[in-house]
């Protein structure tokens, strides 16, 4: 059993997640159904999509230069998922509108940089040169056909010594350059198409940092990019691999472009997209690690990048899984179709029916404003996450301020996967009274049967009734 309650005076005041017990305070907001997904450890089934992609993204990081790791607890720190990251205090990633807090100081992490320190550290005196770790993590977030409460990440870094002597810097440089552009040039990307961003490395919030030397910056970010275009082509390759060859030979190539982006434990800082169905897909962030980071973990003399990837969007190109829910199925129809070490193009077994109902609803102008982490008394939106953290959660007289992640989790915890995804399909201001309105639709449907109208109906009128008794709102 992933995890089991603890009563305490007729409340439940806890819980036990993979034999740790966690006590429930005001900043709980973890729900049943997401505990309910702890321990599942898809990357640990070989014939698993997660698991073959992990294997292929592990095999563009070869040993010995990277170490490769999994963490089977996805309970950190905010310390660790945060703090050591730089994280700002009021940076939006802390919210409980956003993140799963176990309690105040403990949550499930929302991304696989929760290692990274201990990563680093594990590096120092070590032959390898770099990591990868793979995990499950978990986020409040919206739900659509690529987004899912739970999902996999991977992260991997490469750092390279710096000289410790001034005297022999150039030297370091000059042979370091050597070993990179090396590098660079021995990974090959000949399906790709690549756009670069311009990026001034001089100045700007996206620049070097002030500590590293600009020359050797731009060598590290063009190893950076390489090796994951490297990736990224070798996964087009083997998606490639599996068509028939007329429609092989009429295929372009596959178009990424970089972008600039900004991330606290990194500078610069990109994301790379493909072009995916008509649509640009983001698939990672990166960029080069902030040099504290690499103090603190005892790599003072070391340069390095870093990059963090969703492996489903990797699966769901790889394999044309078209929703990500598929990956939690239990289904042999699914199951079966894959196998360890082979890249096979999803077969779509029957599409049930989709049943979609709105709700809309007036937002009432609330005296208690959502407030930040730690400062919240009324905790409403820990009771809108579900049963357990509500019985132990102290102050929850008065309904909370709604919040558009609010909406997905109370869809969530009362229809979990039948959900394929909620829209926000109008938005109104009373001309008058000020007063907002908002409609929202839920699309209903299940994977693995159709649902009936009772169903449906009642699914959707808990939701209703849940939604009103959460949040300070005046149903239409
Ligand atoms: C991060 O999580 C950073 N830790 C990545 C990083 C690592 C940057 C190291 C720099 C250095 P981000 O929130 O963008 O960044 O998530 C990374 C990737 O996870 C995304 O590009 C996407 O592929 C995937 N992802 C994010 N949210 C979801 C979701 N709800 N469902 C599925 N995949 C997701
Ligand atoms: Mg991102």
């Amino acid at each position: 059993l992933a995890h089991g309650k603890k009563a305490v005076n007729g409340h439940l005041a806890g819980v036990n997640i993979l034999g740790n017990p966690y006590i429930f305070d005001a900043t709980t907001n973890v729900p049943d159904s997401i505990l309910q997904l702890v321990g599942r450890n898809l990357y640990r089934s070989p014939d698993h999509p997660i698991a073959i992609t992990k294997a292929l993204i592990e095999s563009c990081f070869p040993k010995p230069t990277y170490n490769h790791f999994t963490v089977a607890d996805p309970v950190v720190t905010t310390h660790e998922n945060f703090d050591v990251l730089g994280f700002p205090k009021d940076h939006p990633g802390r919210s409980r509108t956003d993140t799963y807090y176990v309690n105040t100081t403990h949550l499930l992490r929302t991304h696989t940089s929760a290692h990274q320190h201990a990563a680093f550290q594990s590096l120092v005196n070590d032959e390898a040169k770099g990591y990868t770790v793979c995990a499950d993590v978990y986020r409040r977030d919206s739900i659509d056909k690529s987004h899912f409460p739970v999902f996999h990440q991977m992260e991997g870094a490469r750092v390279w010594d710096l000289p410790v002597s001034a005297d022999s810097r150039y030297e370091a440089q000059l042979r370091r350059k050597e070993i990179i552009e090396k590098d660079v040039y021995n990974l090959p990307t000949t399906r790709l198409a690549v756009k670069d961003p311009v990026t001034n490395f001089h100045k700007g919030s996206n620049a070097a940092q002030p500590e590293h030397d600009v020359e050797e910056v731009k060598l590290v970010v063009a190893h950076l990019m390489r090796s994951l275009e490297y990736l990224v082509n070798g996964v087009f390759e083997a998606s490639r691999e599996m068509m028939p060859p007329w429609q092989r030979d009429k295929m372009g190539p596959l178009h990424a472009r970089w972008i600039e982006a900004y991330f606290p434990f990194t500078s610069p800082s990109f994301e790379l997209e493909v072009l995916w169905n008509g649509e640009w897909l983001e698939l990672l962030g990166c960029g080069v690690v902030q040099q504290p980071i690499l103090n603190n973990a005892g790599l003072k003399n070391s340069i390095g990048w870093a990059w963090g990837v969703g492996i489903e969007r990797i699966a769901m190109l790889l394999f044309g899984i078209p929703d990500i829910r598929l990956f939690w199925s239990q289904d042999k129809r699914f199951l079966q179709q894959f196998k360890c070490g082979h890249i096979k193009k999803f077969e779509p077994f029957s599409k049930y029916p989709e049943c979609y109902k709105d709700i809309a609803f007036w937002i009432n102008s609330s005296p208690a404003a959502a407030s930040p982490i730690g400062v919240e008394s009324s905790s409403g939106v820990a009771a809108a996450a579900g049963g357990d953290a509500r019985k132990a959660s102290p102050a929850e007289t008065q309904p909370a301020a709604f919040h558009e992640n609010d909406i997905m989790e109370v869809v969530r915890d009362v229809a979990g996967s039948l959900v394929e995804d909620v829209q926000l399909v109008d938005e109104f201001l009373h001309p008058t009274t000020g007063r907002k309105s908002l409609c929202y639709r839920i699309n209903y449907r299940s994977l693995e049967r159709t649902l009936t109208n009772e169903e449906v109906n009642d699914l959707h009128s808990q939701v209703a009734a849940k939604m009103k008794s959460l949040f300070n709102i005046e149903l239409r």
